[in-house]
Formats: structure tokens, sequence, C-alpha cells
């Protein structure tokens, strides 16, 4: 049923339910003299090329490619448009290697068709931090589906990732693919229903007029949190710390230190926001919210061009209570523009989402691990980690 996956070191369907299976990597590194030192074959309309993201034209390329091809929603109304920006954020972190941003030229016309990427980090699965890959933005020209390439993709980034003695790889995709290490749920909370509404994102619901609607989601003008603050350079140390500390308990997490936080927490205009509350009296960071801005396109509205959507990122509780925290991200999302705030049911999400008034969404987002098995399929309250 997998021609492909079968083949890979990767956790199979038929071992699901195998307890005597080890955890940890499926097979050994091998010698790197045995990696392949020649690209993989591609089909011969087409070459690699390796996508230099700092190259403003390379990334409109890549831009363009991804705006028009990458992921789109089960019914076809929106598809992802990150941003160059946050193109260039997502994969230029501490330690990423350039020839993990792998490019598909058609040879006659230079035309970019396809693309994959990797980036470096460190992952905790329980007791055992590994240095992983972490696989994203894989994306085919609408064009050019169904044809096989995307397992020369993945082979090709598999053997660069080698390359650099690196064995395991994490990633998520919407398909059901051998096999998750656990099944997320996106939930959705409305900061402009009217908009949301109006483009197809959402339903009145029964019962309710458009004015009712509206006022249900109304939101305060300002954070109600005593010393709830944007995160600055200086408070690195302090997050760091906080964000360890809070990482800890869950099963699979990023094991991160000062130079991840100041890259992927760090307040980046249009890309990441990060606020904490820094107590009034002691000094001390008791809490932390962030979220990364990825608008979506509208397909085929007269109205609307783009919806602008916050995602959930890392979030540490430790005095303001988990409600009153993400009330206040609310606040501060609405207060930007955003249309709507989506939230992943990792870590502790379960107990803000129904109270803060998200809605489940459709479709389910899978994680997986490359060559690294774990026993048992985990529970979404115990992943704690977040991929873009
Ligand atoms: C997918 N998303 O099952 P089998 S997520 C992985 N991730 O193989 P073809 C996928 N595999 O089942 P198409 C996949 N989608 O026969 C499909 N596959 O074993 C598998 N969509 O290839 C599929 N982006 O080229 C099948 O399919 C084989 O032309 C079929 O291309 C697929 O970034 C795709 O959703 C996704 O652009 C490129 O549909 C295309 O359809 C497309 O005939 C829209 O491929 C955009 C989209 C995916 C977003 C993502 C994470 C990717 C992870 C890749 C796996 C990484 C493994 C670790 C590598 C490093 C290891 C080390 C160390
Ligand atoms: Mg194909």
């Amino acid at each position: 049923r997998h021609k492909f996956w079968e083949t890979q070191p990767v956790g199979q369907f038929k071992d699901l339910g195998d307890a005597s299976l080890p955890e940890g990597p499926i097979e050994p590194p091998t010698p790197l003299t045995e990696v392949k030192h020649e690209p993989y074959n591609l089909p011969s309309p087409y070459e690699w090329t390796t996508c230099d993201l700092d190259s403003e034209d390379m990334c409109s390329e890549v831009y363009l490619l991804l705006t028009n091809n990458y992921v789109e929603d089960d019914e076809n109304m929106f598809r992802f448009n990150y941003s160059k920006e946050f193109l260039r954020w997502a994969l230029h972190p501490p330690g990423y290697y350039k020839s993990w941003h792998i490019g598909v030229r058609v040879k006659t016309s230079k035309k970019l068709v396809a693309f994959i990427t990797g980036v470096p980090a460190k992952i905790r699965a329980r007791d055992t931090v590994v240095v992983m890959a972490e696989i994203n933005f894989l994306c085919v020209h609408k064009k050019l589906r169904s044809k096989r390439l995307a397992p020369v993709m993945i082979k090709e980034v598999t053997r660069r990732v080698h390359l650099e003695n690196i064995w395991q790889a994490a990633y998520t995709a919407g398909v059901v693919l051998p096999t998750p290490v656990s099944t997320c749920q996106y939930w959705h909370r409305s900061l402009n229903p009217k908009k949301l509404i109006d483009v197809g994102f959402s339903r009145l619901g029964a019962r309710m007029t458009m004015s009712r609607t509206i006022k249900l989601y109304k939101l305060p003008d300002q954070t109600v949190t005593p010393g709830f603050r944007k995160m600055e350079p200086h408070d690195v140390p302090a997050v760091t710390r906080l964000l360890r500390d809070y990482l800890k308990q869950f099963v699979v997490a990023p094991d991160f230190d000062e130079n991840d936080v100041e890259h992927w927490l760090l307040p980046k205009e249009g890309v990441v926001d990060s606020y904490l509350v820094e107590s009034p009296e002691s000094h001390e960071i008791t809490d932390f919210c962030s979220f990364y801005t990825l608008p979506s396109s509208i397909l085929g509205n007269q109205n609307y061009s783009t919806l602008k959507a916050a995602y959930s990122y890392y979030n540490v509780s430790t005095k303001t209570p988990w409600i009153q925290l993400t009330n206040d991200a609310l606040i501060v999302a609405k207060k930007k523009d955003f249309d709507v705030f989506n939230a992943l049911d990792v870590m502790h999400n379960e107990t803000f989402l129904k109270e803060l008034k998200f809605g489940p969404g459709d479709g389910q987002l899978h994680y997986y691990l490359y060559n690294y098995r774990i026993k048992h399929v985990l529970r979404p309250s115990e992943l704690g980690l977040v991929l873009l």
C-alpha cells in the first residue's frame, strides 16, 4: 500500500502492536564513507538546485512555488501563503545547512517546480536528546503530481542529512503515513467572525445571527494580566530557563538553548510574536506565550484574498492561569488584525481551547519521526513540539 514508505526505517503499521520492539533508532548509522556521494537521479527533464534564501530572486521563486502549489484544505478553499520573511526565518536557524534547502528545476526553462527542506534541531524523546532534521515545505508543482517525484526528493534530503552525520528526522503531515507518533487536531478561535463567515472559513451557528456571533467573539481592547509585555532580547536567558523547565514533562519536545530561543522566539515583525509576564513585585518571568504568522490565500472569493492567521507556538504558565494567559494572547492577536487564532491540542492547550471558544477544525495533523521508534502512540498532550 505504501510502496515507498514500506522501504524506509519508520514504524510500520504491521509492527504497531509489537511490544518487543525497542524504543530508539530503527537502524544504526552507516559509515559516512558508505553514504552515496552523488545526488539521486531525477527523471531526465529535471535537475537539482540548492536554494539560497538570502538571494532575493531565489527566495521569490520559492515563495511563488509555495504560494501557488503548497498545502490546501480538504475543500480547496484556502492555501498556505508563507511570507518570504517567514521562509528565511524558518530555514535559517542556528547551525542550518544550505545544502538542505533543495529545489528541482526544469532543465530547459530553469523553472522551479519542486522543493523540500530540512533544518537541524535537538529533539528529546523521553530521556534521550537526538540531533534530528526537521523536514518541511515538501512541494511538487500541481502539474507534476503523482509521478513519484516526492520519494526521490525525500531520499535526496535524507542523503544530505546523512552527510552531516545526522540519522533521525521529525516531520508533520496532513496525510496518514507509516506511522504517526501522534495525531493532533487544529482548533480555531474566531477573531473576525464576519470575515470568516463571508469567506466560508466558518458558518453561522444554528439559531445565531451575525450580530450575536460578533458579540460572542468580542475581546477586550487591553490585556488584563499585570506585567504582561512583549519579549525583549534581554529576556532570552530567563525565557530559556522557563521553557526548558516546562518542556521537560513532555515525551517528545525540542531541547532549546539560548541561541534557539533567540532565533525561534524573539519577536520578528510579521513572523513571530512573543509575550511574557514579568512579576511587578519580583520581576521574575513567570509565564510566556507566542504565536507565528501564517496567512492563507483565499481561493476564488470576490471580496477577500487573504486570511490572516496566528498559530499558537510555545506557551508556559506557572502563575497566570492558562485561560487568562491565552486570552491575553487572543487580545494582542486581535489588535494586530489577525482574523483567526489557531492552536493544536498539544501540550496543555486542551485546558483553554473550549473555554476560550475555539472550535475543532476538520482534518488532522500527524506527527512522525524518521528512524526512531516510540513504543506507543502518544496522546497530543504528551507532545511538546510545534513545527512550522
Ligand atoms: C507527505 N506529505 O505516501 P507511498 S508536509 C511524506 N509526506 O508514497 P508522488 C508523502 N510522504 O505511500 P505527489 C507526503 N505526501 O507510495 C505524499 N507522500 O509509499 C508519499 N502537495 O509520491 C506518498 N506538502 O510524487 C507516496 O506524490 C509518495 O506528486 C507519492 O507529491 C507529494 O512538508 C506532495 O501537502 C506532498 O506538493 C509533494 O502532493 C504533493 O502527490 C504536494 O507520486 C501539496 O509520496 C503540498 C503538501 C506536504 C507538506 C511536509 C513534510 C514532508 C515530510 C517528508 C518525509 C521526510 C522524511 C525524513 C527525511 C530525512 C531523514 C533523515 C535522516
Ligand atoms: Mg510527482
